[in-house]
């Protein structure tokens, strides 16, 4: 039996990587932030809240003391960092605390490690962001990195901060290039779990339009419980590295919210150029997708497609959801909470 931290539990991957961790037999010690209404509704939704093998513990990225005692008090062998501030968007807005968190956090946990222990084994979430514009199709370990966000440069500098680590001092510290992973405990904010949920809304008959920005732009969405599985795999390695987590299938935004629609039984069609574009379901002729330029980026990614082949060949690890499941189950789970008017 193993004792195993998770920074950021109360996420879409800390929820699931808990759920594995747990069923795998392991100790584990997810991390939550001091706010005035903490939210455990996705370990909750996974009924492991009460798990007697997950210890729930106050920890801020930011503060590397709390990182030191977090390891002592634990005793823990395995690290998974997945705590971070997340959302591009936002680290337009918030550029000071995005750097912060996301880039200097993963710091103060590779520090304590080298403090406490050396021998823990330590994964860092990297992302598919740090390619932004791209210098090769499909991306892999070797292409070259291009972040276009305050977020995409945050994590760049985690990402050759944990191969510094594992270079200098020996430190286990794995990066896994993640590409976009989804899943119906998706926050709200991300595109997918927008599209699903409003479309969600749409369909009761609870909401008119669902209003987008880019709908252009094209991501490599996988599911995020086949994720967090390569996650694991990843520390139970014989040695340390970089990998790529992708499906090798890249689809617009216009093309999810198609399918969204599929799923709940509406048929869209397309009209209009650029700002004026519009989704129209086909049996009403109402406007159901509008563009609004507040959701555009100042620097877009616009193109994102990995090849998983070296976590295949190395790790045995391969997606094994499609998109159109994927969509599917975010969509039927949206319709259920919509209807009983429970949606986080
Ligand atoms: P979420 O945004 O759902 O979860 C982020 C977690 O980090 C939350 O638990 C959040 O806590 C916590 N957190 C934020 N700031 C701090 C802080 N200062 N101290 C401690 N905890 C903090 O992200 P995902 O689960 O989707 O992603 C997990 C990780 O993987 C992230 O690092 C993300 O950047 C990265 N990633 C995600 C991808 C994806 O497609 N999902 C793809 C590639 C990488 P709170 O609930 O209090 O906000
Ligand atoms: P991303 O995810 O930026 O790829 O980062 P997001 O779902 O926010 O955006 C994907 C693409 O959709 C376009 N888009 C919109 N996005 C949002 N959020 N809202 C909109 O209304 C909208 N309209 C169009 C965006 O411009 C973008 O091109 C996610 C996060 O999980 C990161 O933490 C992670 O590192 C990367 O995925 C891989």
């Amino acid at each position: 039996m193993k004792t195993v931290i998770i920074t950021g539990i109360t996420g879409q991957d800390g929820a699931y990587l808990a759920q594995l961790l747990l069923e795998k037999g392991n100790v584990v010690y997810g991390t939550y932030r001091r706010t005035s209404s903490v939210n455990f509704w996705r370990i909750e939704e996974l009924g492991i809240d009460k798990h007697p093998n997950l210890h729930l513990v106050e920890f801020d990225l930011t503060d590397m003391s709390s990182a030191i005692r977090l390891l002592q008090t634990t005793e823990a062998t395995e690290v998974y960092n997945l705590a971070a501030q997340s959302f591009v968007g936002v680290s337009f807005d918030q550029p000071v605390t995005t750097a912060e968190i996301t880039g200097i956090g993963p710091l103060n946990l590779l520090e304590a490690i080298r403090i406490v222990n050396p021998k823990i084994r330590f994964y860092q979430a990297s992302t598919s962001e740090m390619f932004g514009k791209v210098q090769a199709i499909p991306q892999i370990e070797s292409t070259p990195f291009y972040p276009r966000s305050p977020y995409g440069v945050a994590k760049l500098y985690a990402h050759w901060m944990t191969i510094n680590y594992r270079e200098s001092y020996g430190i286990f510290g794995s990066s896994g290039i993640l590409f976009n992973h989804e899943s119906p405990l998706r926050g709200r904010e991300f595109v997918t779990r927008k599209i699903t949920d409003n479309i969600a809304k749409i369909k009761l008959g609870k909401q008119n339009v669902l209003e987008l920005g880019n709908l252009d732009a094209k991501r490599d969405w996988g599911y995020a419980k086949d994720y967090v599985e390569g996650m694991w795999r990843m520390l139970q390695a014989d040695k340390p590295d970089t990998y790529v987590l992708a499906t090798n299938r890249t689809e617009t935004v216009r093309d999810f919210v198609t399918m969204a629609c599929k799923a709940a039984d509406i048929s869209i069609v397309w009209e209009g150029k650029n700002e004026q574009e519009r989704g129209i379901d086909s049996a009403t002729g109402k406007t159901i997708v509008a563009i609004n330029p507040k959701f555009y980026r100042p620097a877009e990614v616009e193109l994102l497609i990995g090849n998983p082949e070296k976590a295949k060949r190395e790790l045995g690890w391969e997606p094994k959801t499609t998109l159109e499941e994927l969509c599917r189950m975010m969509v039927e789970a949206d319709l259920r909470r919509n209807e009983i008017g429970f949606s986080f």
